[in-house]
């Protein structure tokens, strides 16, 4: 058989058993490409079902969200908590809270999650959850009141040794600290059961940073191959939160131009670069009065805000996608090729379509999947994990190392198993899902059949 043949015969069946999950079936597909002759070369893989195995939740949660608003009106909303993989260790993932969120959704990040933990080396499962609950235009009484509701279900089923949630859109700081507060009241303990955790009750150093750091210490690592990097660059960036800010900071202290960022409402183009100056408006924007990226056009009149548009029509070397999945459609993918961008480096969880993908590799670009470059995001979540275990608390530096060394070992990784031999390319879309389903796999099989 065919690895295309496989990967088809594969996705029929799982579809058939998955109606109406198009994220879950468009993230299986890509890993199921990747490692689909691998799986045909050992055949014990196939006797084992391992991707029928590694596609199924080990078990999903979903529950009732009840909380009452600032006018005394019942709101009611829909909890998840996606436990897919624990092969090696823990459930670890995020919790997004955003309309948009459904199973599909909860489950495509899950899966990505395993895999991406994997990369990291650090002791990980996969998970994900979240809520459709929209942060937006809430107040911050109304937002305690539903992360208070959502956590006193979701306690029944995480714990230091058995989930670790943490942030992913909708849910930063703020969000960590009103669960944590909740999580702490019901079950009598003070443990790490989340990550991102404040400063002074055991978050660790550098977390918030991680993700957007992680990406650029992963995207120099490529661009080096090449013989650039970020020293003169121009960079687009999508997003305006957490990855998106620490993206355009780790860029410009490495000597690129950062261009633009984005929200859901549209883009900013400012061709002078994104400062220091301007960045602490943009940190105060989001994270304190919660503005629109819209603002910054008015603040600063160098900036242009383009209503309902992503910023890739923006001539770039780089691009650091760091909104939402799905974000890069092949026409703008098409436009990031024409206008000479060199490099694709994913901050966001698959932000790139398929077909986006196929035009950005075959033009030969720099590409790198999500679970592999916005890696060091988890990876610290892993780190605060370990200095809540020994009760200690690492410098800035020490973090910062360590999160150096992991995205340097996934990167070998990406090039040890995605290296297209005799062509000088790297597939990194394979690279990561091969060296992170290998190592999934065998540690399920090692577990026998549970
Ligand atoms: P935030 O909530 O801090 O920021 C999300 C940003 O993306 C906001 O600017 C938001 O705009 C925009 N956005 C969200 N949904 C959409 C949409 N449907 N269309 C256009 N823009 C949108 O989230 P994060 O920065 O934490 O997460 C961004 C991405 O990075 C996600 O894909 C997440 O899964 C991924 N990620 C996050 C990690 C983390 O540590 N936080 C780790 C690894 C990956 P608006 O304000 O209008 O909603
Ligand atoms: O997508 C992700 O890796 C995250 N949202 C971070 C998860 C975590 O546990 O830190």
């Amino acid at each position: 058989m065919k690895a295309a043949e496989f990967t088809e015969q594969f996705l029929a069946q799982l579809e058939a058993r998955n109606p109406g999950q198009p994220e879950f079936l468009q993230a299986v597909r890509v890993v199921t490409s990747s490692v689909a002759q691998y799986v045909l070369d050992h055949p014990y893989l196939i006797k084992e079902k391992i991707m029928e195995r590694i596609t199924e939740p080990e078990r999903v949660v979903m529950f009732r969200v009840p909380w009452v608003d600032d006018r005394g009106e019942i709101q009611i909303n829909r909890g998840y908590r996606v436990q897919m993989n624990s092969a090696l260790g823990p459930y670890k993932g995020g919790l997004r809270f955003h309309p948009s969120v459904n199973l599909s959704i909860m489950k495509f990040l899950a899966f990505e999650q395993t895999f991406k933990n994997c990369l990291t080396t650090l002791p990980m499962g996969g998970g994900k959850g979240g809520s459709d609950f929209y942060p937006r235009g809430k107040s911050d009484g109304e937002v305690m009141r539903f992360c208070q509701s959502f956590m006193t279900e979701l306690q029944r089923y995480i714990g230091q040794d058995t989930d670790v949630p943490a942030g992913d859109i909708g849910v930063g700081g703020r969000e960590i600290g009103f669960l944590f507060g909740q999580y702490k009241r019901i079950r009598d303990e003070f443990t790490g059961t989340l990550t991102g955790k404040g400063l002074n009750w055991g978050g660790s150093l550098l977390r918030p940073e991680a993700t957007g750091y992680g990406v650029c210490y992963f995207a120099e690592e490529m661009m080096a191959s090449r013989g650039f990097g970020f020293e003169g660059s121009t960079v687009t960036i999508s997003g305006a939160g957490n990855v998106a800010q620490f993206a355009a900071k780790k860029a410009r202290e490495l000597g690129a131009k950062v261009v633009s960022l984005s929200d859901s409402d549209g883009s900013i183009y400012d061709p002078d670069g994104i400062d220091e100056e301007k960045w602490n408006y943009v940190y105060m924007l989001k994270n304190v009065r919660r503005g629109r990226i819209r603002e910054y056009a008015e603040k600063y009149p160098t900036a242009t805000y383009f209503k309902g548009q992503r910023p890739w029509g923006i001539k770039c070397d780089i691009a650091l996608p760091c909104a939402t999945q799905n974000e890069i459609e092949a026409p703008d993918a098409k436009a990031l090729v024409e206008n000479g961008c060199k490099c694709v480096c994913e901050g966001a969880n698959m932000p790139t379509t398929p077909d986006a993908i196929a035009i950005i590799q075959g033009a030969g670009l720099l590409y790198s999947p999500g679970k592999a470059s916005n890696a060091g995001g988890v990876a610290t979540s892993g780190l605060e994990m370990t200095q809540n275990s020994i009760r200690q608390k690492w410098t800035r530096e020490e973090v910062d190392a360590h999160l150096h060394t992991i995205m340097h070992d996934i990167h070998s990784a990406c090039v040890k198993y995605g290296d297209e031999e005799g062509t000088g390319n790297v597939d990194y879309v394979k690279g990561a899902n091969l060296a992170g389903f290998i190592k999934v796999a065998e540690s399920m099989l090692d577990q026998g059949v549970v």
